[in-house]
């Protein structure tokens, strides 16, 4: 199979799954419509296919692994949804369709992305086929990643270098903390599905961190080169907002090779702790040339 193929089945998987999280109910039903109105509007599911792949990469089937793989996604969904909203990138479109805070107002997107954030940890401390201090440790890496030393603390350095010269240990900090860690919590809470040795934990949160940096440069990139319809938001967005990124701090060409080298890091680690996990090594691939 191909690695496109694995990824639209699994992508398609993912959502199913995520479809039977969150039923419609009153009171609250306005609440629910918009949680779901961005946990089912699309995206390439990256983070939870890496959860995924990561346990299958040591033997762990999928449907033990998708609950936490979801919770992943959940905390993916509300950092979006935030993001966009008028007091943070201001932003009408999101995977090709109006931003939650469009349709539902800045207040019930506000509570929308803290339903998503707050149920991620629910949803993850519920039985799993995991030792307790196994699935312990994944909430506490889940909240370590996403939270004020992780995503939270990227995004708020992001918005204090917008309109600034910064420099490339300021570009490195947002980068590492607003993407890096989540997609890094992904393959490491994959991997505590399956006994690992320290190496191989270890060689897994390198390559988790390097997707992550890479993700983030291509991400870049694709705001310079990209196109609107194809990334399904704004190209050009943070050129307007001043951001500070790779392509405006190096260049384009330099960005491009340091975003390869950076895949070539991530697969070394695991090649270094003789993992076999072809399936990681074509996703990295995937990261370099994604078009959206
Ligand atoms: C607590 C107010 C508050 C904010 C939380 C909003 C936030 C902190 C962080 C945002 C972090 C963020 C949006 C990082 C950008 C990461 C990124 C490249 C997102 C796009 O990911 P894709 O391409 O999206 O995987 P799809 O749509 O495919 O899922």
């Amino acid at each position: 199979m191909s690695i496109s193929e694995y990824l639209r089945i699994w992508r398609e998987r993912v959502s199913n799954y995520l479809e039977t999280v969150f039923v419609e109910n009153e009171p609250a039903k306005t609440l629910f419509q918009a949680m779901n109105y961005s946990l089912l509007g699309g995206g390439k599911r990256l983070r939870p296919i890496l959860c995924l792949a990561t346990a299958r990469t040591f033997g762990i089937v999928e449907e033990q692994v998708m609950p936490a793989a979801a919770a992943l996604e959940m905390i993916h969904c509300y950092s979006l949804i935030h993001d966009d909203m008028p007091e943070m990138d201001n932003d009408d479109l999101r995977r090709g369709r109006l931003t939650n805070h469009k349709v539902f107002g800045q207040a019930t997107a506000l509570l929308a992305g803290d339903g998503l954030l707050t149920y991620a940890f629910e949803q993850l401390s519920k039985p799993l086929p995991v030792p307790p201090a196994r699935q312990l440790e994944m909430i506490r890496i889940l909240a370590s990643r996403s939270g004020c030393f992780g995503m939270v603390a990227g995004q708020a350095a992001d918005m204090n270098a917008q309109g600034q010269t910064g420099d490339m240990d300021v570009l490195s900090f947002i980068h590492t903390n607003k993407t890096a860690k989540l997609i890094q919590a992904s393959i490491e809470i994959g991997g505590l599905f399956a006994e690992l040795t320290e190496e191989q934990a270890g060689a897994l949160s390198a390559y988790g961190l390097e997707i992550g940096l890479a993700f983030q440069i291509i991400d870049d990139i694709l705001d310079v080169e990209g196109d609107t319809s194809i990334l399904g938001k704004r190209a050009g967005a943070d050129e307007e907002l001043d951001k500070l990124t790779y392509p405006k701090l190096i260049g384009l060409k330099e960005s491009k090779k340091i975003a390869r080298d950076t895949v070539a890091r991530a697969v070394g680690a695991l090649q270094s702790a003789k993992i076999n996990a072809p399936l990681l090594e074509e996703i990295g691939q995937f990261v370099l040339d994604r078009h959206n």
